[in-house]
C-alpha cells in the first residue's frame, strides 16, 4: 500500500512537472511566404515572444505551408500537431458562420467598419474556438478585395463561365451568383492555376496578387471592388496553452495585440502600395463601371440574406451590435 503511494506521488508530480514545463517550443504554421505581410508580423511577434519569455517559450515560424498547407492548418492547431498557426478565417464557415462574416460583400467597406465588424465579433468568434480547444490570439485583415482577369471585363457577359479560382464558400456563392464557374484554390496554388489555364479570374487583395506577380501568368487587369477585408487569425492549441505559466501567457497575450496593431498597420499600407505595385508592372488598375457594380451589390445583398438565415440569433446579435 505505502509503496503504491509512492509511485502515485511520483507520477502526480510528474505530470505536475509536465505541466507547467520550464522549457516550451511551438512550431508555427503559416500558410502564405515568408515575403508577405502577415508572415512577417508573425515572424516577429515570435521572435517578441522568443526573445522575451526568457526561455520559456521558444516559436518558431514555418511559412509557406512548410508545415502544415492553408487547408489543413485549423485540423493541425485543433488536434495538437501544431500548438499554433495561421488561418484564413471565412474558409472556415463550416465551423462557425460567425469566421466568415468578415467576407459577405459590402457589409464593412473600409478599415473603420472593418474594425468594428472585428470588434463586434471578436468575443463571440473566441468563445466558439475555446469550446473546439482553441486560443484565439489575434487577428489581422488582408487589403481590400478586387477582380483580377485575363480579359478586360465591360458587361455581366464578360464574366458569364470565366473558371473562377475561389479561397472560400463566399466567394464561390458570388461566382455562383454571376455565372463563373469557380473552383477553390488555396493561394500557394495561385500561380499554377492561372498558367496552366485551370483558371482566369480570381478575387483577392492586391497584395495576394502582387506576391503571386501575377502579371507574368497573363493576369492584365485589376479591379478594385473593395467589397470586404477578409481576415487571418492566429490560434493556439489550448493543452499547449494550458503548459505555459501565467507569466508566459501574459506575455504571449501582450505581444499577439502588439502584432494585431502593427499587423492593420501593414494592411492598410499594402491597401495603397500593391495596387500601385500592379500599375507599375503593367497591370490596368482600375474600378468596375456601374453596371457590374450593382451586379456585385446585389449579389451581396443576397448572400446577407443567406448568412443571416445560417448564423440565427447569434449572427443577429452581431450585426445589431455591429450596426
Ligand atoms: N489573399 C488570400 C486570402 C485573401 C487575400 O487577399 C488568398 O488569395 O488566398
Amino acid at each position: 500500500m505505502k509503496l503504491i503511494k509512492y509511485f502515485l506521488t511520483i507520477f502526480a508530480s510528474l505530470v505536475l512537472f509536465s505541466n507547467v514545463s520550464l522549457a516550451e517550443k511551438w512550431d508555427m504554421a503559416l500558410a502564405y511566404g515568408a515575403g508577405n505581410f502577415h508572415s512577417a508580423n508573425a515572424t516577429e511577434f515570435a521572435k517578441n515572444v522568443t526573445e522575451k519569455s526568457g526561455g520559456k517559450l521558444t516559436i518558431v515560424t514555418h511559412p509557406g505551408g512548410s508545415l502544415y498547407k492553408g487547408g489543413e492548418i485549423f485540423r493541425a492547431v485543433r488536434t495538437g500537431q501544431a500548438p499554433i498557426g495561421e488561418r484564413f478565417m471565412s474558409a472556415l464557415g463550416k465551423e462557425d458562420p460567425l469566421l466568415e462574416i468578415d467576407s459577405q460583400p459590402f457589409l464593412a467597406t473600409s478599415y473603420s467598419d472593418a474594425m468594428k465588424l472585428y470588434k463586434a465579433t471578436k468575443d463571440e468568434i473566441a468563445k466558439s474556438l475555446d469550446a473546439k480547444g482553441l486560443v484565439f490570439l489575434y487577428a489581422v485583415p488582408w487589403p481590400a478585395q478586387g477582380l483580377y482577369s485575363k480579359k478586360e471585363i465591360n458587361t455581366l457577359d464578360d464574366l458569364k463561365g470565366l473558371k473562377f479560382r475561389a479561397y472560400n464558400s463566399a466567394t464561390i456563392r458570388i461566382a455562383e451568383l454571376t455565372g463563373m464557374a469557380p473552383t477553390k484554390i488555396e493561394a500557394a496554388e495561385i500561380s499554377q492555376a492561372f498558367s496552366t489555364g485551370a483558371v482566369e479570374s480570381m478575387i483577392t487583395s492586391p497584395t495576394t496578387g502582387k506576391n503571386k506577380k501575377i502579371w507574368e501568368n497573363g493576369v492584365k487587369y485589376f479591379y478594385d471592388i473593395a467589397a470586404w477585408f477578409p481576415k487571418n487569425m492566429i490560434i493556439a492549441n489550448k493543452d499547449a496553452w494550458n503548459k505555459l505559466d501565467k507569466a508566459t501567457q501574459d506575455l504571449v497575450r501582450k505581444e499577439a495585440a502588439l502584432a494585431e496593431r502593427k499587423g492593420w498597420q501593414l494592411s492598410k499600407r499594402g491597401n495603397v502600395a500593391d495596387k500601385k505595385a500592379l500599375a507599375d508592372a503593367g497591370m490596368v488598375v482600375g474600378k468596375v463601371n456601374s453596371v457590374l457594380q450593382k451586379h456585385f451589390e446585389s449579389v451581396g445583398a443576397t448572400m446577407a440574406k443567406e448568412w443571416s438565415a445560417k448564423a440565427g440569433s447569434r449572427g443577429a446579435a452581431v450585426l445589431s451590435a455591429y450596426k
